[in-house]
């Protein structure tokens, strides 16, 4: 384990801009041996094979490390999950290699199984949408069938993206299909755009998949939207239990994440899907989080769309630290 504020420890603290890049300045480790008595490992995923736009995503881990910022007390939320409640250390990135996506998932599967084996919450940074797969058929195989959150612009359930089966279009409705994922425990936010069209739509609502799109973001308010979400995955279904996160940072405005590969205007403030996830994360039992499709540009903490992926996943682990220590 190799810690980068050792040699800042006169200090107490690490600037953001020095030292070994890991998520938040955590413990780096890529032994799964140390993960026993980790409660969440951060891993990456970089890979962009499977975009049907623009690429860029494979750089996202590291902007997103380089975006943030040291563990301290959460203000609106009063708890500090990295620096007290909390122990999360940076696993690494998942060993993928370029040109070649089915190696790459299954690099990204096996290295999320480690986590999940050794008892902690994997987060990953992604990657484009395609990264869910592996990502979730991990947790599935540890958990069985699990219940799903999914913010973004579309829904990723295309039986096929350009005749393609494997695509980040497409990952949700193969969960679905192989019985990775509980439709009936599975709800998206944040729907709108042009894509999908009514064969998809017809089935998701066959199988009983929650689709709450933007004009319900809008016109009822976020907190009445995640209600809703936390009741469906909540309730008495087949599975219920375990629930993954995934969040395309496209659901967000291009306004406040203009660094995706399918951006669409009219999307989800940052106030709102930094509030959703915290919320979702302590009311639900998550098994796993991702954060996918950001494409950085600039460095560090002005890379504005590696930075609110940044909080998103700050987000998700001030939740959990909240539901750990039972402020449900
Ligand atoms: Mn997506």
């Amino acid at each position: 384990m190799i810690n980068p504020m050792n040699r800042w420890a006169q200090y107490g603290e690490k600037p953001d801009y020095a030292g070994l890049l890991t998520f938040s300045g955590l413990p780096y480790t890529e032994d799964p041996a140390e993960l026993a008595g980790v409660d969440v490992a951060i891993i990456g995923a970089p890979m962009d094979d499977l975009v049907s736009d623009a690429p860029g995503a494979r750089f996202a881990p590291r902007a997103i490390r380089a975006a943030s910022c040291p563990p301290g007390p959460h203000l609106e939320a009063g708890i500090d999950a990295l620096g007290e409640v909390l122990t999360v250390v940076d696993f690494g990135d998942a060993p993928v290699i370029p040109a070649d996506p089915a190696t790459s998932h299954a690099a990204i599967q096996a290295t999320v199984e480690q986590v999940l084996q050794a008892g902690a919450i994997p987060i990953i940074l992604g990657g484009d949408h395609s990264i869910a797969e592996p990502d979730i058929r991990a947790c599935a195989t540890h958990h069985g069938p699990v219940g799903l959150v999914h913010f973004d612009t579309h829904t990723d359930t295309g039986r096929t993206v350009f005749g393609a089966t494997v695509s980040h279009g497409t990952p949700m409705f193969r969960l679905v299909e192989d019985g990775v994922v509980d439709p009936v425990r599975y709800a998206q936010v944040g729907l709108r755009g042009y894509w999908p069209g009514d064969e998809e739509f017809g089935w998701q609502r066959d199988r009983g998949i929650t689709s709450f799109f933007m004009h319900d973001v809008r016109d009822r308010g976020i907190r009445a939207v995640v209600a809703d979400v936390i009741r469906a995955l909540d309730g008495p279904g087949p599975s219920a239990g375990p629930v993954f996160l995934s969040v395309d940072v496209d659901v967000l405005d291009p306004a406040f994440a203009p660094g995706t590969g399918t951006p669409e205007p009219g999307g989800m403030t940052s106030a709102d899907l930094l509030w959703a996830v915290r919320e979702i994360a302590t009311k639900l039992p998550l098994c796993g989080a991702d954060v996918v499709e950001v494409i950085p540009s600039g460095i560090g903490s002005r890379d504005i769309t590696a930075l609110v992926a940044e909080r998103t996943v700050r987000e998700i682990l001030t939740g959990i630290a909240l539901r750990k220590v039972g402020r449900v």
